[in-house]
């Protein structure tokens, strides 16, 4: 009847679809994150979501990942207030699949990239403790659930060639310190646990990821089973 019908939609509304299992990829810049949720992009039931860079480039006409590299301890606070945001909105979208993947997180964001602008002196203490009151906020009053990470392991050389090659006009001044940095953070988040703990309760699926295209492909297939039967 109609009114079932219109029953069925205010409860759609009220109750957007979540997914059964989420999944997050992490890892260095340039890591093959992308790579990797193309190839499963190609499961069915699997909903990618892809990292936000692109508005990251563009909000409104403006560029704060460009300002970031080029000034961070002027943009550093404006970039990643916009990251936490988009990284919100993703969290919290909906999809019919039953796995829903998304490329890094609001946990990265802040472990990994607002402790490192703040470790390396880049973000005033007055931002690092704003940012830090609105991320506790966010994970405190809002179910974010992570079911698994899935960690693509490389070695910050790895990174820097592959960054080298690919020639984002934003990432052209990007040092190996940088990515030695984050590496360490993610080593320390990940695998040591020593800094901040990963959102709980988390499976955690490391994959080596300093091999060519082809041999990660066929890490990919192998570790597929693997990451379907956690779901
Ligand atoms: P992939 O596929 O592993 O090569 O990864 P991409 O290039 O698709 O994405 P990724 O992780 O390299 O991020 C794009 C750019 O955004 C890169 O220059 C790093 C930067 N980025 C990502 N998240 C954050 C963040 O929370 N804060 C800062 N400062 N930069 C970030």
């Amino acid at each position: 009847s109609p009114f079932c019908a219109l029953c069925a939609v205010v409860w759609c509304l009220i109750h957007p679809a979540h997914p059964d299992f989420q999944i997050c990829v992490e890892g260095n810049i340039a890591s093959g994150k992308t790579t990797c949720l193309k190839y499963f992009s190609k499961t069915s039931d699997i909903q990618v979501l892809t990292e936000p860079v692109s508005k990251w480039k563009n909000v409104r006409g403006q560029n704060p990942l460009a300002l970031m590299y080029q000034d961070p301890a002027r943009w550093g606070l404006t970039l990643q207030t916009y990251v936490q945001l988009t990284m919100l909105v993703n969290h919290l979208s909906s999809t019919a699949a039953s796995v829903k993947m998304m490329e890094r997180s609001i946990f990265s964001a802040r472990h990994i990239f607002v402790e490192n602008l703040f470790r390396s002196g880049k973000l005033a203490a007055v931002d690092y403790a704003v940012l830090s009151e609105w991320f506790d906020w966010i994970t405190s009053s809002i179910s974010l659930p992570v079911d698994l990470i899935v960690y693509l392991q490389t070695s910050p050389q790895t990174c820097y060639e592959r960054l080298k090659q690919r020639c984002r006009d934003e990432e052209k001044a990007i040092p190996l310190e940088y990515l030695e940095s984050i590496h360490q953070l993610y080593e320390d988040w990940l695998v040591k646990c020593s800094h901040a703990a990963p959102p709980a309760p988390v499976l955690l699926q490391v994959i080596p990821a300093d091999h060519d295209l082809q041999e990660m492909l066929h890490l990919y297939e192998e570790n597929r089973q693997k990451i379907l039967t956690a779901c």
